[in-house]
C-alpha cells in the first residue's frame, strides 16, 4: 500500500527544508503548491522511509488502537485513537499535504497547517462529574473561535471519538449528550449553520478521552446531501433531543484536483435503521448510500467521472469482531471493495448500527481531464 506514497510525490520534496515547528507568527514558505490533500494507509513497518523522505510535508498522523509506537516521531500531528485495527498488517493514516508544514499548539489544539488547510485535533480527559454535552460544546466553541481566529474558516472535515458512545448517562444515551452539546455550539456560531455543516463521524471508542479532530480550509467546501437518508440535522427528536450536526458530504476543489470527504454512512434509509442483526445487508445498504452521495455529486457538477474509476480510501468502523470477516467479504466483492480500506473496531451511535463506513475520493471529472 505504500507504494502510491511514491506514486502521488508532487515534486515539491523536502528540499525545501522546511522546518516542522515554526510558530504562527513565522512567514510562510511562498514556494507552496496549491493542490491539497493526499490520505495515505501506510504500513507501520514502512512509516520510517516515509518521514525520513516526506517528513516536512505530514500533517497527521492516525495511530488507530495503538501498538505501532509513532509516539516519538514529532512530525505534524500523532493522534492515537483508541479503535484497535481488525485487519492486517499494521496500517497508519497519514494525511500528506504537497505544500510544507508547520505546527502550533493554540489553547489544548493541537495544529498542523499549510497555507491553505490546517488539521486539528482536540482531546479532553473527562471526569467523573463531567457532563458530556458541556464538554462537546466547549470543544467545538474552541475550534469555532480558532478557525475565526486563524482565518481557516472552514471546516471540511471532523471526526468525534468518545468512550461509551451508548451508555446512559443520567437518563440519557452519551451520543445523544455530544449530540446536544454539538448542536449549541453550532447554532450559537451561526443561526444558519445547516449550509456550513461538514461532513463527520462519530464513533465510541473503548477509552480514552473525548477527541475532535478537524480539517479546515481558507476556502469553503461544499456540502451534499443524500437523496436517500433524511439529513442528519434533520433527523426527529426520536433519535435524541438535538438532531446530528454533520452534512453527509463535503467536496473541496483546490485549483488541480476535487476531494469528497463522505461522512461516517451507515445502514440507514430514510430515518430509520434498516437490516437489524445483519452484518452483511447492512454493508450492502451502506455502500448504496455511499453510492448515492457520490452520484448526486457528480449529478449537481452535471459532469461525469473520468474514465477512471474515482479513486478512494474507506475506513470501515466495525462493532463487534465476530462480523469483520462477514464485512469484508461483502465489501471485496463491491466496486468500492478496489480501495485501500481500513478496518476498526469502534462503537455506532445507534446500538443497532453494525458498522459504518467513511472515505475520501480523489475526483478527476472528464471536463478537467
Ligand atoms: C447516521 O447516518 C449515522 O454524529 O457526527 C454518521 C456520521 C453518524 C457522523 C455524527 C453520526 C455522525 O446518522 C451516524
Amino acid at each position: 500500500m505504500d507504494s502510491q506514497f511514491s506514486h502521488k510525490k508532487s515534486g515539491v520534496g523536502s528540499a525545501l527544508g522546511v522546518p516542522v515547528g515554526w510558530d504562527m507568527s513565522s512567514p510562510l514558505p511562498s514556494s507552496s503548491c496549491p493542490d491539497g490533500l493526499t490520505l495515505l494507509y501506510v504500513q507501520s513497518s514502512n512509516l520510517s522511509h516515509v518521514l525520513e523522505s516526506e517528513a516536512s510535508h505530514i500533517l497527521a498522523i492516525i495511530d488507530h488502537g495503538g501498538g505501532h509506537s509513532v509516539g516519538a516521531m514529532g512530525k505534524g500531528l500523532t493522534i492515537a485513537v483508541n479503535l484497535p485495527q481488525l485487519s492486517q498488517p499494521p496500517i497508519v493514516e497519514i494525511w500528506r499535504s504537497a505544500a510544507p508544514v508547520l505546527c502550533d499548539q493554540v489553547q489544548d489544539i493541537r495544529l498542523a497547517f499549510t497555507d491553505e488547510a490546517v488539521f486539528g485535533c482536540l482531546e479532553v480527559q473527562e471526569s467523573s462529574g463531567d457532563v458530556l454535552e458541556d464538554l462537546a460544546r466547549s470543544a467545538y466553541e474552541k475550534i469555532f473561535e480558532y478557525c475565526t481566529q486563524s482565518g481557516f474558516s472552514h471546516l471540511l472535515r471532523m471526526w468525534n471519538y468518545f468512550p461509551s458512545i451508548n451508555a446512559d448517562q443520567s437518563g440519557l444515551e452519551r451520543y445523544r449528550r455530544f449530540c446536544v452539546g454539538r448542536h449549541q455550539a453550532f447554532s450559537t456560531y451561526n443561526n444558519k449553520f445547516a449550509s456550513i455543516l461538514p461532513a463527520a463521524s462519530a464513533v465510541g471508542t473503548q477509552n480514552g478521552p473525548f477527541q475532535v479532530l478537524f480539517l479546515a480550509g481558507k476556502q469553503p467546501g461544499k456540502p451534499f446531501e443524500n437523496p436517500r437518508q433524511i439529513s442528519a440535522y434533520e433527523y426527529p427528536s426520536i433519535y435524541g433531543p438535538k438532531s446530528p450536526s454533520f452534512a453527509r458530504a463535503t467536496l473541496y476543489s483546490t485549483s488541480t484536483r476535487c476531494q469528497l470527504f463522505v461522512a461516517g454512512t451507515a445502514s440507514i434509509v430514510g430515518h430509520a435503521t434498516r437490516h437489524q442483526g445483519d452484518p452483511a445487508k447492512q454493508t450492502l445498504e451502506t455502500l448504496s448510500n455511499i453510492d448515492a452521495v457520490l452520484n448526486r455529486v457528480c449529478h449537481e457538477r452535471q459532469e461525469a467521472w473520468g474514465t477512471k474509476p474515482p479513486e478512494g480510501l474507506l475506513k470501515v468502523f466495525v462493532r463487534h469482531q465476530k462480523d469483520f470477516l462477514t464485512v469484508r467479504e461483502v465489501l471485496e466483492d463491491h466496486k468500492y471493495g478496489k480501495s485501500p480500506i481500513l478496518y476498526v473496531l469502534g462503537e455506532m451511535c445507534r446500538k443497532e448500527l453494525l458498522l459504518e463506513i467513511e472515505g475520501m475520493w480523489s475526483l478527476v471529472f472528464l471536463s478537467n481531464e
